[in-house]
């Protein structure tokens, strides 16, 4: 399958965030990556319940790819009206009662994604591969935009595609944190399918979305 583009919104103007959505979904983007932190699973706030639902009202093909960098994510689902057709990405390191979350997810109608952070060993999605429909892979350290790669981010995209290629099960590879201009092609020939785009493309100061849009589409296609 083609490489797919993630936009993320917290690097997108937030002053006019109604415009940009309607923007990407008129271009034929497959997904919004919208990110919601807690300041405690990682020290800062962006995205919140409210606006994550209000999302709702303004796409029409785009889907939601909501990233929930927070301790027991499964309060939020409510809130943020999760449901069909919404990629739902919470973290191995944030969650005591993994199956338990994927379950919810699922029972709304959307797909359970497990994130990794850097500093987690890929193998622990082994235990989760029956139960989600993919994986974020963190090539930065969760909280901002703007981060450098972490060292050791290839090898570790590459292990995490070689155990979904094991396991024989359907399962996507999504990378997130400073997927650039530089670095996304890298990064598909090690396996990605979806690619969160933030400051370091899309969304670098003085880019036209609509050029910068088929630039990267082209790059990971
Ligand atoms: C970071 C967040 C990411 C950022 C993305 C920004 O905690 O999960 O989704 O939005 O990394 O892109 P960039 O190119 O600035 O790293
Ligand atoms: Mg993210």
């Amino acid at each position: 399958m083609r490489g797919l583009l993630s936009p993320s919104l917290m690097c997108a103007d937030v002053l006019n965030l109604e415009h940009e959505l309607t923007v990407l979904d008129n271009l034929g983007v497959e997904y919004i990556h919208l990110d919601f932190m807690d300041n405690h699973f990682v020290p800062n706030i962006t995205l919140d319940t409210g606006l994550i639902k209000a999302t709702k009202t303004v796409l029409r093909h785009m889907r939601r790819d909501i990233h929930i960098m927070a301790f027991h994510p499964e309060q939020y689902f409510d809130r943020m009206e999760i449901g069909e057709g919404d990629i739902v990405s919470v973290h191995y390191e944030a969650c005591d009662n993994l199956e338990e979350v994927m379950a919810d997810i699922r029972s709304r109608g959307a797909s359970p994604f497990l994130a990794i952070s850097p500093d987690t060993d890929a193998d622990v999605i082994k235990d989760y591969f029956d139960i989600i429909d993919g994986v974020l892979v963190m090539t930065v350290y969760p909280g901002f935009a703007g981060r450098p790669i972490v060292p050791g981010s290839f090898e570790k995209l590459t292990a995490v595609r070689k155990l979904i290629d094991e396991s024989g099960r359907d399962l996507l590879m999504e990378v997130d944190g400073h997927v650039s201009w530089d670095l996304c092609q890298r990064m598909r020939a090690c396996g990605a399918d979806i690619f969160v785009a933030g400051s370091s493309s899309l969304y670098q100061k003085g880019l036209d979305i609509v050029e910068a849009v088929e630039k990267m589409s082209e790059l990971v296609k």
